[in-house]
């Protein structure tokens, strides 16, 4: 029997592709065989397309809610009662720390799917009386129904997190999904199938379908006629090629997409925790958080001294081993996006950076030579039109620059063409307040970085993305409304 982490989930059973074509899962550990991956053909596709149409109508359409919900929480115990599978399964796909994985990833994948019940048992329509010329008025109320199949395309970073942030109020809903993982991740969307059987999801609910974007499942599925609704995480370039296909048929996408995101330093912070806030926002999962920060922008008169504490917390990050109690880092997640950041490493050099620590691949030994490390870096002295500030490395660095004054901050964070997310350290409440709301991002946070409450809206402004979801705003992506207007 093959193993469930590299097969096709399709209308509740495992599979292999139709295009009898495989690849294989490589650790970014140290460059070993996770497993092998049986890509899906575009007939592997169409089948879980039509599997989840079929669902649509079939048992998932036509039962209560509260069955529904019931069902959609008992997945939280399921993953629950095998989260050391998919800790583990998550640890070999993508080498981040246990400790990161077992906080973050695996609570969380399971979370949002209780969230999401939670909120659509609570949600209720709208309704509004409105005067007619005869008198006797009139009353209109909303209603919903799901949206339909939602292909659900999802990246590497965060793999089990990312996917059920979107397939959890998707269920909840009572829409169909059909989800391709990343290919550098298929592990946990796969396992998911085994949890959605044992606790009674109808088969074609949920499906999985594995392998890469052009030419490939990622671009069957998103230019299948049955697909309804398209919500995709991924980068900012692959966001643009998903509308075009998205266009045909004119399906509804939610897009959560790349960014370049500044952290404001002001000297009023409290130091200790802008320190350890910016080093967690720079660094955590390697700095493959799309809430990262990679430009950090510091009030001259402690900028000396935040440079300093910074690169000193860099240096005491200890890369190794997942499963290493001491390991804070852990690689990359390809040798391909290894040499991606590495080219940001050398032309930042090659600009004459100031390189306050880091810059190359640390040494880790024979074990982990082919696994894809690079060093905690952190320059400083680039100009604002520089590639390293400008682009999107999704690397462990970060640039960090002195300003001025408030405005000066304003226009620097301000100036990129994404918007994600900003953090902005002051003691002084009235300049939080004051600078906040100016600056031209989805996700701002004061004195924290990554603090989630699931019911606010997510998502990102100009490139960073289209629509919101979390709490009430994912019912937005993830129903259609009607409004009946009854005459009295
Ligand atoms: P990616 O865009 O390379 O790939 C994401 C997914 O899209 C993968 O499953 C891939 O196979 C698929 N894909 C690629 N081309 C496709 C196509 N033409 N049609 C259909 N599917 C296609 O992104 P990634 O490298 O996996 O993830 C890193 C990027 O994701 C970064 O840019 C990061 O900022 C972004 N991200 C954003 C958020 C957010 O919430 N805004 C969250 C996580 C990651
Ligand atoms: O916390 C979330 O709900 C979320 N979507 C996080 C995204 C992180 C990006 O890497």
């Amino acid at each position: 029997m093959d193993d469930v982490r590299g097969l096709n989930f399709i209308n509740g059973e495992y599979r292999r592709g139709s295009s009898g074509k495989t690849f294989d899962n490589i650790s970014p550990v140290d460059g070993s065989l996770v497993g092998v991956v049986h890509e899906a053909g575009a007939s592997d596709v169409d089948a879980a397309v039509r599997a989840a149409r079929a669902a649509l109508k079939g048992p998932w359409g036509t039962m209560a809610l509260a069955e529904r919900l019931k069902i959609v929480c008992a997945l939280v115990d399921g993953i629950q009662a095998r989260f050391d599978d998919f800790l583990a399964a998550e640890v070999a796909d993508t080498g981040k720390p246990v400790s990161l994985a077992s906080h973050l990833d695996i609570p969380r994948g399971a979370a949002n799917f209780q969230i999401f019940a939670d909120i659509v048992r609570n949600h209720h329509g709208e309704s509004f009386m409105m005067p007619t010329p005869d008198g006797t008025g009139a009353v209109n109320y909303t209603v919903t129904r799901p949206k339909g199949v939602i292909a659900t395309i999802c990246p590497w970073n965060l793999p089990l997190l990312l996917m059920t942030w979107k397939v959890g109020p998707a269920m909840a809903c009572g829409n169909t999904v059909v989800v391709k993982p990343s290919e550098e991740t298929p592990s946990t969307a796969a396992m998911l199938g085994e949890v959605m059987n044992s606790v009674g999801v109808p088969p074609g609910v949920y499906n999985v379908v594995h392998g890469f974007g052009p030419g490939s499942a990622g671009e069957f599925l998103v230019k299948h006629p049955g697909v309804d609704a398209i919500t995709f995480t991924g980068e900012t370039r692959t966001g643009e090629a998903i509308m075009q296909n998205a266009a045909i048929g004119v399906r509804d996408v939610s897009f959560e997409l790349g960014g370049k995101n500044p952290a404001i330093v002001f000297a009023d912070c409290d130091m200790d925790k802008a320190v350890e806030g910016t080093m967690r926002s720079v660094f955590a999962n390697c700095g493959q958080v799309c809430l990262g920060t990679e430009r950090v922008y510091v009030e001259r008169p402690i900028f000396d001294e935040f440079v300093a504490r910074m690169k000193q917390g860099a240096e005491a990050l200890v890369c190794g081993r997942p499963e290493d109690k001491s390991t804070t880092m852990g690689p990359l997640i390809s040798q391909e996006h290894q040499d991606k950041v590495l080219g940001f490493y050398k032309r930042a050099e090659a600009e004459g950076a100031t390189v306050v620590t880091g810059g190359g691949v640390p040494d880790l030994g024979a074990e982990l030579a082919k696994g894809a490390w690079v060093e905690p870096t952190i320059w400083t002295g680039l100009p604002d039109d520089s590639a390293i500030i400008t682009d999107e490395i999704f690397g462990p660095c970060c640039h960090i620059r002195p300003f001025d004054n408030e405005d000066e901050v304003i226009r620097l964070a301000n100036d990129t063409p994404y918007g994600l997310a900003c953090s902005i350290w002051t003691e002084n409440l009235s300049r939080a307040h004051r600078v906040a709301p100016q600056i031209e991002a989805g996700i701002l946070w004061v004195n924290s970085w990554f603090l989630r409450d699931l019911r606010t809206p997510f998502g990102g402004s100009k490139q960073s993305g289209i629509g919101r979801e979390g709490g009430t705003y994912s019912l937005e992506f993830y129903t259609d409304m009607s409004n009946v207007c009854v005459k009295l």
